[in-house]
């Protein structure tokens, strides 16, 4: 997608402090940390919200949860706990439309999220 921010961090036209990549996912360093640790795993491939995940994406999800557990590990955050959140559309505090995992840590979390 030409007009979306995380497809030109996949591409590199525009830069990203990336932590972690494979063939399908890719995970960098959010621009406005919510935590010490705020990072935001991503597909390669655009999918704008979790309302269009279809059944075939179901391997595509689970290696962004497999990324989200090993950037834990690598930042030192999983032994305390760390938080992992997808929002979906506005209502949920969706602002890019590329769906993206928050992975938060560092700090201790609250509960509920506001
Ligand atoms: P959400 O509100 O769930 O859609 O989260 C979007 C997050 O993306 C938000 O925490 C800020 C972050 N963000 C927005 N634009 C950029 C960018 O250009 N680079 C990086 N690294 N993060 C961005």
């Amino acid at each position: 997608m030409s007009d979306c921010i995380f497809c030109k961090i996949v591409s590199g036209d525009i830069p990203g402090d990336i932590v972690y990549q494979n063939d399908d996912v890719l995970a960098f360093r959010d621009l406005n940390p919510q935590a010490p640790t705020h990072i935001l795993v991503i597909p390669k491939r655009h999918i704008a919200t979790i309302n269009e995940l279809q059944d075939a994406d179901a391997e595509l999800v689970g290696k962004m949860y497999l990324a989200a557990k090993e950037i834990a590990r690598n930042e030192g955050i999983d032994e305390a706990g760390y938080r992992t959140i997808m929002n979906c559309n506005a209502g949920a505090g969706q602002t890019v439309f590329h769906i993206h995992l928050h992975v938060l840590g560092g700090r201790q979390m609250s509960w509920p999220p506001g």
